[in-house]
């Protein structure tokens, strides 16, 4: 499949990359490291970077204005997204070649070519691996390619912490920091926090009363959010905030926005990810994002959560 995707990037004169709404480091380093990789390996080609950019990212780079016009013959790449209504730029359909790279399971398949790699850790490692793939035929890495690929197998990988860091990880990041990009203004960028931010952190440690289950719930009204300043897109900052604490197995944000719940889920153990099915979401079996549309929705969310950990502390596997 790498070798299909490296033979369509030398067919197109353009080419335009798409990621998924509210990106995160994964998104964008896949998504523009891709770019800048196929600008330094065909100086001629037109290579286009779009989305909504998210403010907060603006040190990993800056996206490009698009009109309609450009996707005319043009190829199209998706990384990081696992289904269509998630990506973001709803134009992606208007190329003449759709491509899909993605690390997520593949529930919705899309495109006319697609390379799903679960075992990724990232989309980001699979951007590397391309990389790998065409470094025969002259594929180029760089500096500034190097830093936005460390960043986005760094931020999904929760600092090389979490179980999807595999040697492939380790390897494409070896490779990756002998480009010397400055590391430490990356990891002060990524992991910097606002003072409210911290506050609302504490509130949210002193609140937790661990269920029976091993499951820690947060509920995060409008009115909490709005009495520390923080917005909802904010709170995912703190998503990893209980994986250190002792007997808590799996745990769930609530985070009221406008007409709609949004949910995160967290495990070390117990599979949540189909509990997320169940209620308007997905993702991997120890991270999961859903929705619920009313408080009540919620709970009953947790009563199957509890279900879920329950289970796991029964038959641990
Ligand atoms: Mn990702």
């Amino acid at each position: 499949m790498k070798e299909k995707i490296i033979n369509s990037i030398n067919q197109y004169h353009t080419i335009i990359i798409h990621r998924h709404v509210r990106p995160d480091p994964d998104a964008y380093g896949s998504q523009v490291g891709l770019a800048k990789m196929i600008e330094a390996t065909y100086p001629n080609k037109k290579v286009y970077v779009v989305g909504e950019e998210d403010p907060s990212l603006n040190y990993l780079a800056r996206l490009d204005e698009m009109p309609d016009e450009k996707y005319e013959g043009a190829l199209v790449i998706v990384c990081d997204t696992a289904n269509e209504e998630r990506i973001c730029d709803q134009r992606y359909t208007q190329g003449d070649k759709l491509i899909k790279i993605d690390h997520h399971p593949n529930r919705e398949p899309y495109g006319d070519l697609m390379w799903v790699d679960t075992e990724a850790s990232s989309t980001s490692e699979m951007i590397y691996e391309l990389y790998l793939e065409g470094k025969s035929d002259g594929w180029k890495l760089n500096k500034e390619v190097a830093r936005l690929l460390y960043a986005g197998i760094v931020g999904d990988t929760g600092r090389f912490l979490f179980p999807s860091t595999t040697e492939r990880t380790f390897n494409a990041a070896q490779e990756l920091v002998t480009y010397n990009f400055d590391r430490k203004a990356l990891y002060d960028n990524m992991y910097q926090v606002s003072l409210n931010i911290a506050k609302f952190k504490g509130e949210l440690l002193s609140s937790i009363e661990p269920r029976e289950s091993g499951l820690a719930v947060f509920k995060l009204p409008k009115d909490l959010l709005d009495r520390y300043e923080v917005s909802a897109d904010e709170t995912h900052t703190f998503v990893s905030i209980a994986g250190d604490i002792k007997g808590i197995h799996a745990w769930v944000f609530f985070v009221e926005e406008e007409g709609v719940i949004r949910v995160r889920l967290r495990s070390k153990g117990p599979v949540i990810n189909e509990v997320a099915a169940k209620f308007n979401g997905g993702g991997h079996p120890m991270a999961s994002g859903a929705k619920v549309f009313s408080w009540e929705e919620a709970d009953e969310m947790v009563k199957a959560l509890d279900q879920v950990c329950l289970n796991f502390e029964n038959n641990p596997s």
